[in-house]
């Protein structure tokens, strides 16, 4: 009994070790609507991240934009690849909703990437001028704090720094939201978007 206790108790130690000091992990569900949501903190009051070095792709395979929805921190450059072989266009007419911000990177063939960084945060629709039906979306979240839901809406970010702040889910089809929350070791922050 005793012995097991103190198992169970240097166990727990190892586990409290392992884990950054003051993260949690937040969870929960987007509903009313269908298919994936992105989830994602919001900036942070006093807290800045640098530009992760890994570059997503967002290719252009099979006549779609591929991953169909790509969340990226902001700062980050995004390899456009086009893997089919007919050429493709990639443009987007705003960004966050600012037309100001609306780009045109061109057009190019099989085999061959443009890159671009995205230094402003906000939904990115895609679409391609050769191919009307092809869209997609890159969503630029000022923190490193988001995930992409699973078909049912379901998230889990983990590592989120304990504190107060919001929270944001984005929908393709829905009204974004955001919402305040406090979070310390585990939070939840389910969402019902309207169209
Ligand atoms: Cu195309």
């Amino acid at each position: 009994m005793i012995r097991s206790l103190i198992l169970m108790m240097t166990i727990a130690a190892m586990t409290m070790m392992t884990l950054p000091a003051g993260a949690a992990t937040l969870s929960g569900k987007v509903t009313g609507v269908s298919g994936a949501s992105v989830v994602y903190v919001e900036a942070i009051a006093g807290k800045t991240f640098p530009a992760p070095e890994q570059e997503p792709i967002m290719a252009q395979r099979g006549l779609m934009f591929q991953p169909h929805i790509l969340p990226v921190q902001q700062g980050s450059t995004v390899e456009f690849l086009n893997s089919d072989s007919v050429a493709h266009n990639v443009f987007w007419p705003s960004v966050g909703g600012n037309k100001k911000l609306a780009h045109n990177l061109g057009t190019w063939p099989q085999n061959e990437k443009r890159t671009f960084k995205f230094e402003a945060a906000g939904a990115v629709p895609l679409l391609c001028n050769v191919h009307p039906e092809m869209t997609g979306y890159i969503i630029v979240v000022p923190t490193p704090y988001f995930a992409l839901t699973n078909e049912s809406g379901e998230y889990k970010i983990d590592n989120v720094p304990d504190g107060a702040y919001k929270v944001v889910a984005w929908h393709e089809g829905g009204k974004q939201q955001s919402k305040a929350i406090s979070i310390a070791g585990a939070g939840q922050a389910d969402f019902t978007l309207s169209k």
